[in-house]
C-alpha cells in the first residue's frame, strides 16, 4: 500500500517570556501547532497511521535544508550570541542560541560594526567572531532585562526565527534564548511531543529565572483532536481510537495549569490558513474559563505567521525582502554574488536556499536565492511571506526551456501572497551567442500580459555585470515609492528601550 502525502504542519512560534512554569508539563501548552496538509489515499489504515503520525505531525526537514543549515543571529544582524549545546534530562543533545540585552549605545555600535565589516569586501563575517566577554556594565545589563524563550514551530529551526528575537533584542532590550527542538535544525534526536517538552524545560533550566512574567501565544491549536476534523476530515475515523493518538497537544489540560495572576497573551491572526482562528478562541475561552488573567490581540489580516507584525518593523529599519527565483541554472546565484562583489567562478546549484543581507541605497536588503530545481519548486510558496520583490532570472539562451519558464512565472503571479510585490525580470547571459534578445523575451514569456504586478524586464549579464546594477536599482526605488511613502503613519512599531 502506497501513501502519498504531502502534508506540512507547523507548530509556530510560541514564546513564554521569562520564567519558570509552575510545571514542566504545562510547556506544551506554550507551544503552538498547526496543521495542514492532505492524504492522497482515503484509507488508511489505522497502523499506518499510528507509525506515520509523527512524521505528520513534525516535519522537521521544512523547508528543504532545515537540518542542514540554520541561520544565526551574528551573520544575519551581527548579534553577538553564544551558541549553546544543551544536554537534556533524557541524553539528547539539542542547539540553542542565548543573546544578551545590550543597551541602545551597545546595539549602536555593534550595528555600526556589522555595517563596516558587511562593506569590507572580502572579509568573511563568521560566528565565531562573536565569541566575546561581557564587560560588568553589560552584565548587569542584561541582568536587568526580562528574557524571552522563543520556542519555535514544528517547520524549520531556531534559525529561521531569528526576525523575531532581533525584535525582542532590538527594539525591546530583551535577553534572547532560543532553540531548535530535538530532531530539528542541528539538534539531535527525533521530534516528539514527550521530547519537545524535556526540551524546552531544558531552555528555561539554562536561563535559570524562577519567576513567570508571561506567555505569549501566537496562532496556536486547541488540540489535535480539534483539529484534524477541520484540516483533515478524512482522518477523523481514528480520533475514535484515542490511543492511536501519541501526538495529542491538548490545551484543555495544559492552559488551566498556567496560574490565573500569570498574563497570558494571545495574538490571533483572523487570516490564519493553518491553524482555523477557531481553535485560538478555544484557547481564550480555556483562560477565561480558569479565572486567568488573559489579552486578546486580533489582526484582522493576520495569517498564520508573526511575519506580518515583523514586517511593520522592517518599515521602520528600512529592509526589503526580495526573492530570486526562476529555473534552476538561470544565474540566480550568480548574479547575486557579482552584485556582491564575490568571486563567481565557483558557483554551484542552489539546494535549498541562500540569504543575502546587504545595504543598498540606505536600504537593507534581505535577499533570497531560492534553487530553482523543478522539485523544488513546490516550496517557492513558503517564502512568499511578506515579499516586498521578486527577481525573475531567465536564462537567456535556454530556448529549449522558455516555455516552461513561461508557465512557472504564470504561476507564480497568481499566488496572493505575492499580490503587490514589485516583479523584475532579468533576462540574463545576454554575452552568450545566440541568446535571445529583450523583444524575444518579452514575447516568449508573454511579459505584455502582466497586468498583476508592475514590472520591468532588464537584459543582463552576471558575467561582464552589465546591467545588473541598472535592475536592481529599478526594483529598490519601487519598492521605496510604494512601501516606504507615508510609512510614518503605518508604521507603529514597538516600544524602543526606556
Ligand atoms: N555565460 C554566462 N553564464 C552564466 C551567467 N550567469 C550564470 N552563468 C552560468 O550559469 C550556470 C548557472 O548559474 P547559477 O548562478 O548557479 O544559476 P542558478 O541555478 O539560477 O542559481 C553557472 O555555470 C554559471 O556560471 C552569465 O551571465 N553568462
Ligand atoms: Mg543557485
Amino acid at each position: 500500500m502506497t501513501i502519498s502525502l504531502s502534508a506540512w504542519l507547523a507548530i509556530p512560534a510560541a514564546l513564554v517570556v521569562a520564567g519558570y512554569y509552575r510545571s514542566p508539563q504545562t510547556t506544551k501548552s506554550a507551544l503552538k501547532y498547526t496543521t495542514y496538509g492532505f492524504l492522497g489515499l482515503a484509507s488508511v489504515t489505522a497502523g499506518l497511521l499510528y507509525f506515520f503520525q509523527t512524521k505528520l505531525v513534525y516535519p522537521a526537514d521544512y523547508p528543504a535544508g532545515s537540518r542542514k543549515q540554520v541561520l544565526d543571529p551574528f551573520s544575519i544582524y551581527g548579534i553577538p550570541y553564544e551558541d549553546l549545546t544543551l544536554t537534556t534530562p533524557d541524553n539528547v543533545q539539542i542547539r540553542a542560541y542565548l543573546i544578551y540585552a545590550r543597551t541602545l549605545r551597545d546595539v549602536g555600535a555593534l550595528k555600526a560594526e556589522h555595517n563596516r565589516r558587511r562593506a569590507e569586501k572580502g572579509k568573511d563575517i563568521t560566528p565565531v567572531d562573536t565569541v566575546q566577554n561581557l564587560s560588568r556594565e553589560q552584565e548587569d545589563f542584561a541582568k536587568s532585562r526580562p528574557t524571552v524563550l522563543l520556542y519555535h514551530a514544528n517547520a524549520g529551526n531556531m534559525g529561521h526565527r531569528l526576525p523575531l528575537a532581533h525584535t525582542f533584542w532590538n527594539n525591546m532590550g530583551c535577553n534572547v534564548m532560543m532553540l531548535s527542538y530535538r530532531g530539528y535544525g542541528l539538534s539531535e534526536g527525533s521530534p516528539s511531543e514527550k521530547g519537545m517538552r524535556i526540551d524546552a524545560q531544558a531552555a528555561l533550566d539554562h536561563v535559570k529565572q524562577n519567576r513567570v512574567h508571561g506567555v505569549i501565544l501566537e496562532n496556536t491549536l486547541l488540540s489535535i483532536r480539534t483539529l484534524v476534523p477541520l484540516i483533515m476530515p478524512h482522518l477523523k475515523p481514528f480520533l475514535l481510537v484515542p490511543s492511536l493518538l501519541t501526538e495529542r497537544w491538548d490545551a484543555e489540560i495544559t492552559i488551566p495549569l498556567i496560574k490565573p495572576e500569570t498574563p497570558v497573551l494571545l495574538l490571533a491572526g483572523q487570516k490564519d490558513e493553518l491553524v482555523l482562528p477557531v481553535q485560538m478562541r478555544g484557547i481564550k475561552a480555556l483562560r477565561e474559563k480558569a479565572g486567568g488573567k488573559v489579552k486578546w490581540v486580533e489582526f484582522p489580516n493576520g495569517t498564520h505567521s508573526l511575519l506580518t507584525i515583523i514586517r511593520k518593523n522592517r518599515l521602520k529599519e528600512r529592509e526589503m525582502r526580495i526573492l530570486f527565483l526562476g529555473l534552476d541554472n538561470a544565474g540566480k546565484t550568480t548574479i547575486l554574488k557579482k552584485l556582491n562583489g564575490e568571486d563567481i567562478s565557483t558557483v554551484s546549484p542552489t539546494l535549498g536556499f541562500n540569504i543575502k543581507s546587504f545595504g543598498y541605497g540606505g536600504y537593507t536588503l534581505n535577499v533570497w536565492d531560492i534553487g530553482g530545481q523543478k522539485t523544488l519548486r513546490p516550496y517557492w510558496r513558503n517564502y512568499f511571506e511578506s515579499t516586498d520583490a521578486v527577481v525573475w532570472v531567465v536564462d537567456s539562451s535556454d530556448r529549449l526551456r522558455m516555455q516552461d519558464c513561461k508557465e512557472e512565472l504564470k504561476g507564480l503571479l497568481q499566488e496572493d501572497r505575492l499580490a503587490g510585490a514589485t516583479l523584475l525580470i532579468f533576462a540574463n547571459k545576454q554575452d552568450l551567442d545566440g541568446s535571445m534578445s529583450l523583444t524575444e523575451i518579452r514575447d516568449a514569456l508573454d511579459l505584455e500580459s502582466i497586468q498583476s504586478h508592475r514590472w520591468l524586464v532588464q537584459p543582463c549579464s552576471a558575467y561582464t555585470g552589465e546591467h545588473l546594477v541598472d535592475g536592481l536599482d529599478w526594483v529598490v526605488q519601487d519598492v521605496a515609492s510604494r512601501v516606504y511613502y507615508g510609512s510614518a503613519q503605518t508604521s507603529e512599531g514597538i516600544n524602543p528601550l526606556p
